[in-house]
C-alpha cells in the first residue's frame, strides 16, 4: 500500500475506530493499528508489505487456509439466488437445512439437531438458554446453575464472559451473571507441577463433583468446557480427565456442554475435540472452524434426546437471532465442509500434519527459556518459564515474558498469539511440513533473542 494511503488509513483508525480487545491508549500511541491487506494459504500480509506466516490462523478459524475461491463463489452464487432470509417462526432455508444435516452427521452419536447463530459467544448463549429451558420443560426450573473453569473463553456477551472464567473480563461490567460457579481448570503445568498428571487430572475433575455438591445436585443444569482451552493458553488435559467429567456429569443428571469453538472441525486430529477425547456431550457450541472464518456463522448442537423433550413437552423456544441460519454463511460454510471432506484435512492433521507438528515442536524443549512445549493435532503452545525445570516466570505470577517472544517472533515474520508467558500456535490445517519447520524455527530464534533482554531485566527470577 502506498504510504500516503496507509497514513491516512492510520489517521481514520484513530479518528473512527474501536478494534476488539484493545488498550485505545496504546492504540493512540502505536499511531494506529496494524493493518492486515491480504493473504494466501497460511500467508498474511500487511499493509506495509510485510508477509507473515499465519500461525494463528486468523484467530483460531482459517482451517482451511486463505484465497480459496470456491468459498468466494458459493457465497456470490448464494448471494444472487438468496442473500438472507430468516429462520424464524418456522421458517427456513436450503443451505441452513442441509448445513444442519452435515453438522449433524460429523457430530454423531445422538446430536441429532443443530441451531444456528452468528459467532461462538452467540452459540454459547443459545445452550445457555436452551439448557435452562430444557430443566423447566423437565419440571425442574430449579435447576438452573452452571459450573465453569476458571480460565476457560465461552466469548464476550454477557453470558459468554459470565460462562468463561477470565477474571479481568469479570472485573469489567459487574460480571459473572448470577448462576454460574467457576472450578479449577485441568492445567497441569501451572498448576500441578510436580504431581502425577493423572492424580492431578482425577483431582481437577473431582473439584467439579465437590462444586455440584456444594451446590447442589438438583439445582445444576450444566457443566460446559472447551475439551482444550485456546485463549486460556492451550490447556490440554490429561487423557483422564474428560471421562472422569462425563462420569461426574452423569451421576447427578447434569448436561455436559462441549465448547468446540475452536477444538472442532479438525483441529485436534477428529471432526470434534470430545471425539478426541472420548467423552460424549448433550450440546456442542461450534463456530470459526464451521466456516473456515469466511463468513461468521456459529451452532449449537443439540441431542436427540433434548429435541424429544422439546417435542414432546411442545411450546415456543423464544430465542434466535436474525442471522440464525443465515442462508450465504450457510452455504459457505457447507463448501468449507465440503473441502475439509474432500481433502481429507481431519486425517491430514491426525496422521501427517499433528504429528510432525509434535516432533518439531519437541526440538525446543532443550532451550533455555522452554518450561513445556505441549501439542495435540495442530495446537500447540510453549511455557516460557525463568528457570529451566521449574515452572517459574518472568517477572512474578503472571510472567512478562510472552509479550516479549510474540513481538519478536511478528518482527520475524510469525504471527502466534501469546497467553500469560507462553506462546500458542494454531495453524491452518493446510500448513505444510516446511512452514511448520520455519514456524518452529522462527520461535526458537525469538526465544534466544529475547533470553539476553530478558535476564538482563531486574525483574528476573
Ligand atoms: N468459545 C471459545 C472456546 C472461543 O475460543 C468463543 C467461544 C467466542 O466466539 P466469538 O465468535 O464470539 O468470538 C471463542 C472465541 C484469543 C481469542 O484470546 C479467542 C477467541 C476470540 C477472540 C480472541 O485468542 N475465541
Amino acid at each position: 500500500m502506498n504510504p500516503a494511503r496507509l497514513r491516512e488509513l492510520r489517521q481514520m483508525d484513530l479518528a473512527h475506530h474501536l478494534p476488539a480487545q484493545s488498550d485505545y491508549q496504546v492504540q493512540q500511541q502505536l499511531g494506529g493499528s496494524r493493518i492486515i491487506v491480504r493473504a494466501e494459504g497460511c500467508e498474511i500480509e500487511d499493509a506495509e508489505g510485510n508477509k507473515m506466516l499465519d500461525g494463528m490462523a486468523g484467530l483460531w478459524c482459517v482451517n482451511v487456509g486463505y484465497g480459496r475461491r470456491e468459498l468466494a463463489e458459493a457465497a456470490y452464487q448464494q448471494m444472487l439466488q438468496l442473500p438472507f432470509y430468516n429462520t424464524f417462526f418456522k421458517t427456513a432455508t436450503e443451505p441452513a437445512i442441509r448445513l444442519a444435516t452435515e453438522v449433524s452427521k460429523r457430530l454423531g452419536a445422538g446430536l441429532t439437531h443443530v441451531f444456528f447463530n452468528g459467532s461462538g459467544s452467540e452459540a454459547n448463549d443459545t445452550a445457555f438458554r436452551l439448557a435452562r429451558h430444557y430443566w423447566t420443560l423437565q419440571g425442574q426450573p430449579q435447576r438452573r446453575v452452571f459450573i465453569s473453569r476458571w480460565n476457560a473463553y465461552h466469548g464476550s456477551t454477557v453470558a459468554g464472559v459470565s460462562l468463561g472464567g477470565m477474571k479481568l473480563m469479570h472485573a469489567q461490567g459487574h460480571l459473572p451473571i448470577p448462576g454460574i460457579e467457576h472450578v479449577m481448570q485441568p492445567y497441569w503445568f501451572g498448576e500441578g507441577f510436580g504431581e502425577d498428571p493423572e492424580s492431578f487430572a482425577a483431582r481437577a475433575a473431582d473439584a467439579i463433583e465437590k462444586r455440584i455438591l456444594e451446590v447442589g445436585p438438583d439445582k445444576v443444569a450444566a457443566f460446559i468446557g472447551e475439551p482444550v482451552q485456546g485463549a486460556g493458553g492451550v490447556i490440554i488435559p490429561p487423557s483422564g480427565y474428560w471421562p472422569r467429567v462425563e462420569a461426574i456429569c452423569r451421576k447427578y443428571g447434569i448436561l455436559l456442554i462441549a465448547d468446540e469453538v475452536i477444538c472442532g472441525f479438525g483441529r485436534l486430529g477428529r471432526w470434534f475435540g470430545f471425539q478426541h477425547f472420548g467423552f460424549q456431550p448433550d450440546i456442542v457450541t461450534m463456530a470459526k472452524g464451521l466456516s473456515s472464518g469466511y463468513l461468521p456463522i456459529s451452532a449449537t448442537g443439540v441431542s436427540g434426546a433434548i429435541v424429544d423433550v422439546l417435542k414432546s413437552k411442545g411450546g415456543e423456544f423464544i430465542h434466535g437471532y436474525t442471522y440464525s441460519g443465515h442462508p450465504t454463511a450457510a452455504a459457505v460454510a457447507l463448501k468449507n465442509l465440503e473441502i475439509i471432506a474432500r481433502e481429507k484435512l481431519v486425517e491430514r492433521v491426525h496422521d501427517d500434519v499433528g504429528p510432525y507438528f509434535a516432533q518439531v515442536l519437541a526440538r525446543l524443549k532443550d532451550q533455555a527459556l522452554v518450561g513445556e512445549a505441549r501439542s495435540v493435532g495442530l495446537i500447540g503452545a510453549v511455557e516460557i518459564v525463568a528457570r529451566k525445570g521449574t515452572n517459574q516466570r518472568f517477572g512474578g505470577k503472571e510472567g512478562t515474558a510472552g509479550p516479549l517472544v510474540r513481538d519478536i517472533c511478528i518482527r520475524n515474520g510469525l504471527m502466534v498469539r501469546a497467553i500469560r508467558d507462553s506462546i500458542v500456535m494454531c495453524p491452518p490445517l493446510v500448513i505444510t511440513h516446511a512452514e511448520i519447520d520455519r514456524m518452529i524455527d522462527i520461535i526458537e530464534r525469538s526465544l534466544k533473542e529475547a533470553e539476553t533482554q530478558l535476564r538482563a531485566r531486574k525483574d528476573a527470577a
